[in-house]
């Protein structure tokens, strides 16, 4: 971007394995012009061009790029390789060029410690730029509103395709009018600053407010998931990063989950941690406009039943994924979001990187 001649570094850089991928890539820019945000865009490829990769990531991180994404089919070590050569947030877009986009799946979420890569869904670009936008706005209030509008432009989709969707519905024995109560969302509420939160807990009994909120929450579904979650804290721990942990059902206690959203509404960034089919992170998802980083556990099918869970989100709710069981890269990710404004968790975090990787 260019100011009265003087170059500004853009705040993301988007990374293509190939110029074949440009149409996932799209998604991300039609977000990132609605989000407002700078970015610049590459094409480099690990295998094919590994030293590009290297010097365009080495020199974007010294020249203030905050977040990376890295878009990529089939073995898909392109987002690794970013985060190799980076202490900023990556996160990886697989995209479906053969076996459905799993192969690339895998090779960007199963990513060793400590060079966690963000996975979103299989060839969901518009997604890997709203978390890109969630890690901007965590700092930066303007994106965060720019972040939360988006969001709500999605609520406003849901309600106008389902309106659509009934016209055109002819059966005979198809009861149009019944509850259609709950489909009035007025602008009002829509136009709320956290829609969702607020309307859930009207009605919910007094919450007590907590003080010193900490920066993370960390939210493991079950106590089989506490053994994991222990790996983030520990990982917390070290980058110094304040954080809550309260093992808490979505499925199981409802309500209790509610009020506990509730009252973490003004952490930074949640970390949930979860096996089987992972409603803990979407449920998150559903109730925040905070970003979400999803560790899946392996309880039942080595961990696939809830890496698809968490990772494959609709547009408009990212989770930022990491490997299965790899609960440390989840608090090293958070570190490395954290660390865009925080000058001691950034050197507690290279001190973390850079050291292990000498391994
Ligand atoms: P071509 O269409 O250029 O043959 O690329 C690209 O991202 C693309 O989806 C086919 C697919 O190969 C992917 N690719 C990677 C990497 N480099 C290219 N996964 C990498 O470095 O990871």
């Amino acid at each position: 971007m260019s100011n009265n001649g003087v170059f500004m570094s853009p705040k993301i850089m988007i990374i293509l394995g190939s110029a074949s991928d440009i149409k996932i890539a799209q998604k991300a820019i039609d977000i990132l012009e609605t989000l407002e945000i700078s970015y610049s865009l590459k094409v480099a490829s690990a295998h094919r061009t590994h030293e590009k990769v290297k010097k365009l990531v080495v020199e974007a991180t010294t020249k203030g790029v905050e977040v990376f994404i890295g878009i990529a089919g089939l073995a898909a070590h392109l987002p690794g390789s970013i985060a190799a050569y980076t202490h900023k947030p990556v996160i990886g877009v697989p995209v479906d060029v053969k076996v459905g986009g799993l192969d690339a799946l895998f090779a960007s979420v199963q990513m060793p410690f400590p060079a966690p890569v963000a996975t979103v869904g299989i060839d969901r670009g518009d997604n890997g730029a709203i978390l890109a936008g969630q890690i901007i706005g965590v700092n930066n209030p303007n994106v965060k509103k720019k972040v939360s509008e988006l969001r709500k432009s999605y609520e406003k989709k849901i309600k106008n395709d389902e309106e659509k969707l009934i016209t055109e519905i002819n059966g005979k024995l198809f009861q149009k009018e019944f509850l259609n109560e709950y489909n009035e969302i007025s602008e009002e509420e829509l136009d709320k600053e956290e829609p969702h939160t607020d309307k859930i807990f009207k009605e919910s009994e007094s919450i007590k407010s907590v003080e010193n909120t900490p920066m993370v929450s960390v939210v493991p579904g079950s106590y089989s998931d506490v053994e994991e979650a222990k790996k983030v804290v520990l990982t917390l721990e070290r980058l110094g990063i304040s954080y809550d942990i309260s093992v808490i059902s979505p499925v199981r206690y409802p309500d209790k989950f509610k009020k506990y959203m509730d009252q973490m509404k003004d952490v930074k960034l949640f970390i949930a941690v979860t096996g089987l089919s992972s409603h803990v992170t979407g449920s998150i998802v559903a109730l925040s406009e905070k970003l979400v980083i999803g560790v899946p556990c392996s309880v039942e099918l080595n961990g696939l039943d809830s890496l698809l869970s968490i990772v494959n989100m609709p547009p408009g709710v990212p989770v930022g994924t990491v490997g299965i069981g790899n609960g440390r890269n989840a608090g090293v990710l958070a570190g490395e979001i954290l660390g865009i404004s925080d000058k001691n968790i950034e050197k507690e975090l290279k001190q973390m990187k850079y050291k292990t990787a000498d391994i």
